[in-house]
């Protein structure tokens, strides 16, 4: 039993139980979810944790019925009243039956086994707490713990479950005076230091979003004159690196060497990285050379694993709001923008922007080609969130 204690685990850092289920969820790559939200579990008795899972991929078993399938068929399970003294913390209100849904109702799961107590760090748009309401009824004590970490393990999912569209951010990098290219279009891959706009800071920051986001948005003449990879290029991913910084992990934690609890799926480990965001690509495949580095897999990315190639979407029609819909018939519940000032100014233009992010480089470029075609289309954002990126600012605008 000892190893079962929660102090043993690497992810472990005494934070509460239901901080413990947001950290196993972040470890999951949100792109094989998606559109469906990450979500952790943790099943505990007399305040030890005897079974954790989450929810690894879409259309596969909710982290409720991950958790719960993976407690110790010999252990204290079999117990008559075990189920009385079990508390399941969820990092969002279990779902229950709706039209097109892949999987068993993890409220009924929970119905059946009748735990003590019910603990959620979020409510599910999809049921607006009514799951919780039935909990309640069957006579399982639930609380509503709102957490932050449970909150922020799924910035599309509500918009995307109230709109069905896709979260829409334009990203683009500029110079301070609102300029987006030193280089002349078709010179060949733009080279660091000579033709980027933003740092290395920047740029390390805009593959951390790549890793978040479903699909990125792009088009045949941004393949063409810059011939981008498109991928996700990062040393660790994102949620760890992030607290790595904050102090929250060691290097060592990244690679934890084998999970110490029943239940725990440590999805990026020993150096796996997430994988690659989707591509749409506004225009014609065939005016794409097949030697393009859009095409080649990532060595990190879903290429490697077996899975088949990385998703190319093409769409040859100026007609926005209709790839964007087709996105999301797809699964696509956000997409970033990286291509060049027509489309980016064409989405705000239609209203089919939820978000801009803003690179600004300390240099004067004096000519090339205006970021924004009309300086009025920000007037509908407000400035959310601003940091100096080592000389770079960056800037995130959202919807008022
Ligand atoms: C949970 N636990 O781990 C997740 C939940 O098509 P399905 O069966 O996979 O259901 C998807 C919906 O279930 C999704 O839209 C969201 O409302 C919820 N996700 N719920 O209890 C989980 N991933
Ligand atoms: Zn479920």
């Amino acid at each position: 039993m000892d190893n079962l204690n929660p102090s043993r685990s690497p992810f472990f850092k005494g934070g509460g139980f239901m901080d413990h289920a947001a950290d196993l969820a972040s470890q999951v790559d949100p792109h094989l979810t998606a559109p469906n939200p990450r979500v952790g579990c943790v099943v505990v008795c007399d305040g030890e944790i005897l079974a954790s899972g989450v929810h690894e991929k879409f259309g596969e078993p909710h982290a409720e019925v991950n958790s719960i399938s993976s407690l110790n068929p010999g252990s204290r399970v079999k117990e008559p009243g075990f189920w009385d003294q079990c508390e399941i913390y969820i990092t969002l209100e279990p779902c229950d039956h709706f039209q097109g849904k892949k999987t068993p109702s993890c409220t009924e799961l929970l119905l059946k086994h009748k735990p003590k107590k019910v603990i959620v760090g979020s409510l599910d748009p999809q049921f607006g707490g009514k799951n919780l309401e039935k909990l309640k009824k069957a006579g399982i004590e639930v609380v509503l713990e709102k957490n932050e970490k449970c909150e922020e393990l799924n910035p599309f999912f509500a918009h995307f479950v109230k709109t069905k569209m896709p979260y829409v951010t334009v990203k683009m990098a500029q110079s301070l005076d609102g300029r987006v290219t030193k280089k002349i279009p078709g010179s060949g891959i733009p080279e660091p230091g000579i033709d980027y706009i933003s740092n290395e800071i920047s740029r390390q920051k805009v593959h951390e979003m790549r890793a978040q986001y479903s699909a990125l948005l792009t088009t045949v003449k941004t393949i063409l004159a810059d011939d981008p990879q498109l991928n996700c290029r990062l040393d660790n991913p994102p949620s760890l690196a992030k607290r790595e910084m904050e102090g929250d992990f060691s290097k060592e934690d990244l690679n934890p060497p084998a999970p110490l609890y029943s239940g725990a799926v440590p999805l990026f480990q020993r150096g796996r990285n997430t994988s690659d965001p989707q591509i749409i690509v506004l225009g014609k495949k065939s005016d794409i050379p097949p030697s393009a580095r859009i095409f080649l897999s990532s060595p990190l990315g879903r290429g490697s694993e077996g899975e088949g190639n990385r998703k190319i979407h093409f769409f040859d029609t100026h007609d926005l709001k209709s790839v964007l819909a087709e996105c999301a018939k797809m699964g696509i519940d956000s997409i970033m923008t990286e291509c060049g000032p027509t489309v980016a100014t064409e989405l705000l233009k239609s209203d089919l922007v939820d978000e801009v992010q803003l690179f600004v480089a300390p240099e004067i470029f004096g000519k090339g080609k205006d970021a924004f075609l009309n300086n009025a289309i920000l007037q509908d954002f407000h400035l959310h969130e601003v940091e100096n990126l080592q000389g770079d600012v960056w800037m995130r605008f959202v919807r008022k």
